[in-house]
């Protein structure tokens, strides 16, 4: 067998190092996991359920939040938009984040809507889940579906009738914008986005072809 070149070694024995802390029900793990996965970049996933008293996640991230990316030296990185340029950075194949300003600022815009709908929809559930039946708020909930149904309009409208969120080809847009209705999907089945929006369908049934959002799947609800 060709032995492979002195650096090439070396960054593979870096990347065969990091350990992702996540679970497989949070769509920022997905984010993470799908960027790696495109990227072909090796990560150990250990899950943490940081909701159940036995979670360790405060060890490494004191927000006690996931994902959590543990480097070869021990050193955590957190959360997922820093994982995710750090993943981008590590190898050349598949460049997801543009190096120009403007470009890059456009779709971390992308991310940071696509985190939105996550966040909102988080906030929204454990108003739901979390709280006592008698202490939860319907206006809060309310507020936060609201925010998740004007940032599908939003996507839906930038989107139009491109093939990608940004640009020619997949980016970490399109990947948070799949993580993030795929959330919905998973947790919010009674929000129509798909008839609504039937673009944003199109863009997440060609995402779902690729094995990155496919091995990423949520389990069954
Ligand atoms: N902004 C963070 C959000 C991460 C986040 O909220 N993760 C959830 C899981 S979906 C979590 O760990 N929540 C635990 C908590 O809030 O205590 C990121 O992008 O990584």
């Amino acid at each position: 067998m060709r032995s492979r070149p002195k650096q090439a070694r070396v960054l593979i024995a870096i990347l065969c190092s990091m350990k992702l802390i996540g679970s497989l029900t949070s769509p920022y793990v997905r984010k993470v996991r799908v960027l790696f996965l495109e990227k072909k970049l090796e990560v150990d996933l250990q899950l943490d359920n940081v909701w159940s008293a036995d979670s360790k996640i405060s060890n490494s991230n004191p927000l006690g939040k996931v994902p959590c990316l543990i480097l070869d030296d021990g050193e955590a990185i957190y959360d997922s938009r820093v994982i995710v340029e750090y993943g981008d950075s590590l190898s050349p194949v598949s460049k997801l984040i543009p190096t120009e300003n403007r470009e890059r600022a456009e779709v971390k815009t992308w991310e940071a809507l696509a985190d939105g709908i996550m966040d909102a929809g988080i906030l929204a559930r454990l108003e739901r889940t979390w709280r006592p039946e008698n202490e939860q708020s319907t206006a809060w909930v309310e507020r936060q579906i609201g925010k998740i149904q004007k940032a599908l309009e939003q996507m839906s409208e930038k989107l139009g009738d491109n093939a990608w969120c940004h640009g020619n080809q997949i980016t970490l847009a399109d990947i948070a914008v799949g993580c993030a209705i795929g959330y919905l999907l998973f947790r919010f089945p009674e929000i129509q986005w798909q008839t609504q929006h039937p673009n944003l369908d199109r863009l997440y049934q060609k995402l779902l072809q690729r094995s990155s959002f496919i091995e990423t799947e949520p389990p069954a609800a």
